[in-house]
C-alpha cells in the first residue's frame, strides 16, 4: 500500500507536497521511478540512463488496464488514450511538454512503440507495414530536424505533431505529420558547443567513399565553414552508424533511390555553399572560388552561369518589370547564407511531405469500415533561452506559451468547470493565467507579431530603431514587455536594440529587435533538370511576379500554424505528459532541487495538485461505476431490482463506509482520495477470488 501511495500525489502527504512538491519527485527519482501521476497527468523526470521499463513484459502489464491500476507510466497514459479512442470512437491526443532536454522526444517514441506493440493482434501484413513506416519515420525526421545543442545532444529543432489513424478494429492504418518551424539558422551558424543538423555529420562520417566522391566531398568535418564550429565535438550520437540506419529507414518508408541521392546532393550543395567566398573588384563582387560554383551547378543539375547569377544578382519585380539588381559583397554573402537555409528548409519540408504521401490513409471507406479515428502525439521544441536568442527562440517560446494556455484551459479551467456543472460545492483555485503573454505576442494590430509585420511591409524604410520605437510605444506599459531602451537606469545597455518578454516560466528572455531581409535565390534551382528538385520547388511553374509577390511573414505563418494546432488539440480528448529535467549536466545522479522546483512551478503542477487536492482524484459516471463495483455489495449484486444507478451507487458507498470521501454529482460520482478507489479495487479483487474458489468447489463437487 505504501508503494501505491507514492504513485499518486493526491495520496502522499499533500501538505508537505504543496510546500515542496518536488520532494515526491525526488523520492521517486532516487528509486528509479521516473513517472508520477498528478490526476491524469503523467509527470516524467528524465533518468538520463537506460531503464529496463519499456520491454514486452512491461507492455503486457499495462495493456487494457485502467489508468490507476498500475504504477504510473507513459504506457498507462498511452493505453488510456488508446482505450478512449477505441471504446468511444473519440479522437484523442497526447500532449508532451517540458523544457529542452526534459525527455519529450523519447517519451513520444515510447508511446508510439507501445501503441504499435498492442495493436494488430491478428498480425495483418498491411497493418504491420504501416506500423513499421510510422516508427521508421522518427529516425529520418530526427536526422534532418535534430541537432546537438548545449542542452541536449539530440535536440528537436522543429515541432512535430503526428496523427496516427486507426480503423474500426483499433489497428493503425496510416498517419500524418505536421511539422512546425525548423530552426534553419542553425544551417549556417551554431553557438560554441553546438552542432548543425545531424544529417551533415552523418553523410560525411557514414557516406561511402564512392558517395562522397560523387558529391565532391571529403570526410574532414572541419573543411566546411558551415559546420566547423562543432566539428570536434563529442556527441552521444554515432554519426557513421546512423547514416546507414537512416538510409535504410528511407528505403523502408518508400523513398526512391534517386530521391535519396538528391537528398545527399542538397546536403553537399549546402556544405559547398558555405565555402564560397566573394571578393570585390571595384564595386562589383566576384566569386573567389569558381570551382565550387561549378560543383554546385553539377549537384543541382543546372548551369554554372545560373548559379553565379543567382549568387551575384537579385531578381526583383517592380510593377510589370523584372530587373536584375547586382548585390553588394555583403548582400552576396547574406544571399548565399539565405540560400543555404532556404534549401535546407525546403529539403526538410519535402521529406515530411514525401513521408505523408506514403503513410497517408488511402482507400478507407467509412461507410464500409466504420469511423476512422485518430490519436495525435505532439512533441514540440521545449522552452529555451540562449545567450543569443533569435527569431526562432521567440517562436519556440511563444509556442510553449500557447501550449501552457491549452493546459490551463483544459486541465485547470475545465476541471473546475466540471465541478460547477455537476453541482459539486467548490471553492475556486487561482492560477497564473498566461493568456496575457499569449496576447502580447499574437494580438491583432498591437501584438509583437502585428508590429513586426507592419515593419516588414516597409522594409528599407523602417530601421531596427524605428521597429523598437513602435514596440515601445504600443507595448511599453505591458507588464510582461520591456526593452533595454525603456530602462533609463540601464545606461550602458541603452543602445542595444533588444526587447524582453517575461515568460510564463518566469524567465525574462532577450530578443533582438533586428529586421531580417532575406533574398531567397531560388532561380538557379528552378531551372534544374533534376526531376526530384523540380518537385521540391513547384514555384517553377509560377510566373516570376507570382514568385516575388510578398508572402505572409514567417512570424504570421507561425502564428497561424500555432492557432490551428491548438484548435486541433482542443477538438480532441487530451492526455498530458509533463517532462522535467532533473539537472543541467545530463547526469542520472543529480536531482537539482532549485531547477526542479522551478519547473514544477511553471508547468502549473502545483495548481494541478491543488485542484486535485481540493477536488477529486477520480470521477466516473454512475452507470460505469456500478458496472465495475456492483459485486462488492450484497445490495447491488446479485440484486437485479436496483433503484436508479445513482441510488444504487449511493447505497454501495454507504455500505462500504466511504460516504465522507465522495460527492454525488448530477451524472457522476466523485471520489476524493485514490485510497478509497484502491480499497474498492481490493474488495472487488477479493470478491472475484471468492467467486473463483466457490466455482472451483462447485466443479469439484466438494460443496
Ligand atoms: V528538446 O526540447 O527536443 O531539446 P526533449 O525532446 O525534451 O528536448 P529528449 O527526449 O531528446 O529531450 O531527451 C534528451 C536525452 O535525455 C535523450 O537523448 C536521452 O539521452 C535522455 N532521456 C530522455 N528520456 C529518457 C528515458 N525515458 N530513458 C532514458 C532518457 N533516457
Ligand atoms: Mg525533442
Amino acid at each position: 500500500m505504501v508503494e501505491m501511495e507514492f504513485h499518486h500525489v493526491a495520496q502522499a502527504d499533500l501538505k508537505l507536497l504543496l510546500r515542496l512538491p518536488f520532494l515526491l519527485l525526488l523520492y521517486r527519482f532516487e528509486k528509479g521511478r521516473i513517472y508520477t501521476f498528478i490526476g491524469e497527468v503523467v509527470v516524467s523526470v528524465n533518468p538520463y540512463k537506460l531503464l529496463n521499463i519499456y520491454g514486452r513484459d512491461t507492455i503486457e502489464q499495462y495493456k487494457g488496464r485502467e489508468l490507476y491500476e498500475r504504477p504510473p507510466h507513459l504506457f498507462a497514459i498511452a493505453d488510456a488514450a488508446y482505450k478512449a479512442m477505441k471504446r468511444r470512437s473519440k479522437d484523442t491526443c497526447i500532449v508532451i511538454s517540458g523544457e529542452s532536454g526534459a525527455g519529450k522526444t523519447e517519451a513520444s517514441k515510447y508511446i508510439m512503440q507501445y501503441i504499435a506493440a498492442i495493436t494488430n493482434p491478428s498480425q495483418r501484413a498491411e497493418v504491420e507495414r504501416v506500423k513499421n513506416m510510422l516508427l521508421k519515420s522518427n529516425c529520418v525526421l530526427e536526422a534532418f530536424g535534430n541537432a546537438k545543442t548545449n542542452r541536449n545532444d539530440n535536440s528537436s529543432r522543429f515541432g512535430k505533431y503526428m496523427d496516427i489513424n486507426f480503423d474500426f478494429k483499433g489497428d493503425p492504418i496510416g498517419g500524418h505529420i505536421n511539422n512546425y518551424l525548423l530552426e534553419k539558422s542553425r544551417v549556417i551558424v551554431q553557438q560554441p558547443g553546438e552542432r548543425s543538423f545531424h544529417s551533415f555529420y552523418q553523410l560525411l562520417q557514414g557516406g561511402s567513399e564512392q558517395i562522397l566522391r560523387s558529391l565532391h566531398l571529403q570526410k574532414s568535418l572541419s573543411s566546411y565553414n558551415y559546420i566547423h564550429v562543432g566539428a570536434q565535438l563529442k556527441c552521444s550520437i554515432n554519426d557513421a552508424a546512423e547514416f546507414k540506419v537512416v538510409a535504410d529507414a528511407m528505403k523502408v518508408i518508400g523513398f526512391k533511390p534517386e530521391e535519396i541521392q538528391t537528398v545527399y546532393k542538397i546536403l553537399a550543395t549546402i556544405l559547398h555553399l558555405g565555402n564560397l567566398k566573394f571578393v570585390v573588384d571595384g564595386d562589383t563582387p566576384l566569386i573567389e572560388n569558381g570551382k565550387v560554383v561549378s560543383i554546385i551547378a553539377e549537384l543541382l543539375s543546372t548551369k554554372t552561369d545560373m548559379v553565379e547569377k543567382a549568387l551575384l544578382y537579385r531578381t526583383v519585380a517592380t510593377g510589370r518589370d523584372i530587373i536584375d539588381k547586382q548585390h553588394t559583397e555583403q548582400e552576396a554573402s547574406y544571399g548565399r547564407d539565405a540560400f543555404a537555409k532556404a534549401i535546407y528548409e525546403r529539403l526538410f519540408c519535402w521529406i515530411v511531405t514525401r513521408i505523408n504521401d506514403i503513410i497517408e490513409v488511402k482507400n478507407y471507406d467509412t461507410t464500409v469500415h466504420g469511423k476512422n479515428t485518430v490519436i495525435g502525439v505532439l512533441d514540440i521544441y521545449g522552452f529555451e533561452i540562449f545567450d543569443n536568442n533569435s527569431f526562432e527562440q521567440f517562436c519556440i517560446n511563444y509556442c510553449n506559451e500557447k501550449l501552457q494556455q491549452l493546459f490551463i484551459q483544459l486541465v485547470l479551467k475545465q476541471e473546475q468547470e466540471e465541478y460547477q456543472r455537476e453541482g459539486i460545492p467548490w471553492k475556486h483555485i487561482d492560477y497564473f493565467n498566461n493568456q496575457i503573454i499569449v496576447d502580447l505576442v499574437e494580438q491583432q494590430h498591437k501584438g509583437i507579431i502585428a508590429i513586426l509585420d507592419d515593419a516588414c511591409m516597409n522594409v528599407g524604410k523602417v530601421t531596427d530603431e524605428m521597429f523598437l520605437e513602435a514596440l515601445n510605444s504600443k507595448l511599453g506599459k505591458h507588464g510582461h514587455f520591456s526593452s533595454r531602451k525603456l530602462c533609463a537606469s540601464d545606461k550602458i545597455l541603452e543602445f542595444d536594440r533588444d526587447f524582453r518578454i517575461r515568460h510564463y516560466a518566469g524567465d525574462v528572455v532577450f530578443y533582438p529587435a533586428y529586421l531580417n531581409v532575406t533574398f531567397e535565390l531560388f532561380f538557379s534551382v528552378l531551372l534544374s533538370s533534376n526531376p526530384v528538385l523540380k518537385n521540391m520547388w513547384p514555384e517553377g511553374k509560377l510566373s516570376i511576379t507570382e514568385v516575388t509577390k510578398r508572402p505572409l511573414t514567417a512570424a504570421t505563418l507561425f502564428k497561424n500554424s500555432m492557432i490551428a494546432l491548438v484548435d486541433n488539440l482542443a477538438s480532441k480528448e487530451p492526455y498530458y505528459v509533463r517532462c522535467i529535467k532533473p539537472n543541467d549536466k545530463k547526469s542520472p545522479q543529480i536531482f537539482d532541487d532549485e531547477r526542479c522546483r522551478h519547473q514544477v512551478e511553471y508547468l502549473g503542477l502545483l495548481e494541478n495538485v491543488r485542484v486535485r487536492r481540493a477536488g477529486f482524484a477520480f470521477r466516473q459516471t454512475y452507470e460505469k461505476f456500478l458496472h465495475r463495483y456492483k459485486m462488492i455489495s450484497e445490495f447491488t449484486w446479485p440484486n437485479h431490482d436496483l433503484p436508479s444507478d445513482k441510488g444504487a451507487v449511493k447505497k454501495l458507498i454507504e455500505r462500504c463506509g466511504f460516504q465522507d470521501d465522495v460527492a454525488y454529482g448530477k451524472t457522476k460520482i466523485f471520489i476524493r482520495t485514490p485510497r478509497t478507489l484502491f480499497t474498492l479495487e481490493e474488495l472487488r479483487a477479493q470478491m472475484l477470488i471468492r467467486i473463483v474458489l466457490f466455482l472451483q468447489k462447485v466443479w469439484r463437487g466438494t460443496l
